[in-house]
């Protein structure tokens, strides 16, 4: 996992050069939001079971997924679901927190495709669940702390695409 931080020493390092100016703009950029990020990701953790069940109730409730053929169906199924979309919360908040979508890749996105086609888990179903995610933390944490972990919760809907 990597974070802003270290995303830009670690090249300067192996040039054996400091950071340019471009480097060091973004590197302020990452300070100047770190309130913001830090103050989201707590109004995040103590909301994550209302945002689950909030989104789920947007997107996936009151149609055939939750009957008997659809992927939602038994409760067996129905918790995976809740508990998948605990997870990408939780991961959209640690890249949210390091700026930096890498953990995302290692830990998430790493065969969930594939795991999602064999067990026939709807990827658009789920892509409209974190699309709904999206909504419903913007009313929680605003506009602006909504886009940093909503740019991170749409490289999670990328990488099932
Ligand atoms: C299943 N979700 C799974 C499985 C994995 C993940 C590995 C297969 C194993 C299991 O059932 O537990 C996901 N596991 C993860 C992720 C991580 C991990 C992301 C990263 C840390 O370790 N079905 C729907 C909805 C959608 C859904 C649209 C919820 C948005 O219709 C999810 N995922 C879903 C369901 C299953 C599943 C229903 C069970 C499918 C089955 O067993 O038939």
């Amino acid at each position: 996992m990597q974070d802003t931080i270290t995303s830009l020493i670690n090249p300067a390092d192996l040039r054996g050069k400091y950071l340019d100016n471009t480097e060091l703009d973004k590197l302020r950029k990452y300070f100047q939001s770190g309130e913001l990020r830090v103050k989201a990701a707590a109004t995040i953790s103590e909301n994550a079971a209302n945002i689950v069940s909030q989104a789920v109730a947007n997107s996936l409730l009151y149609g055939d997924i939750t009957c008997p053929g659809g992927n939602m169906y038994p409760t067996r199924r129905y918790a995976a679901c809740l508990r998948d979309l605990t997870l990408f919360l939780r991961y959209a908040t640690y890249a949210m927190l390091a700026d930096d979508a890498s953990v995302l890749d290692e830990r998430v996105l790493d065969g969930l495709k594939e795991t999602y086609n064999s067990l026939g888990v709807p990827v658009d179903r789920t892509i409209q669940a974190v699309q709904a995610m999206k909504e419903v933390i913007t009313r929680q944490v605003g506009a602006e702390a909504g886009e940093q972990v909503g740019r991170h919760l749409d490289h999670i809907c990328n990488g099932l695409s």
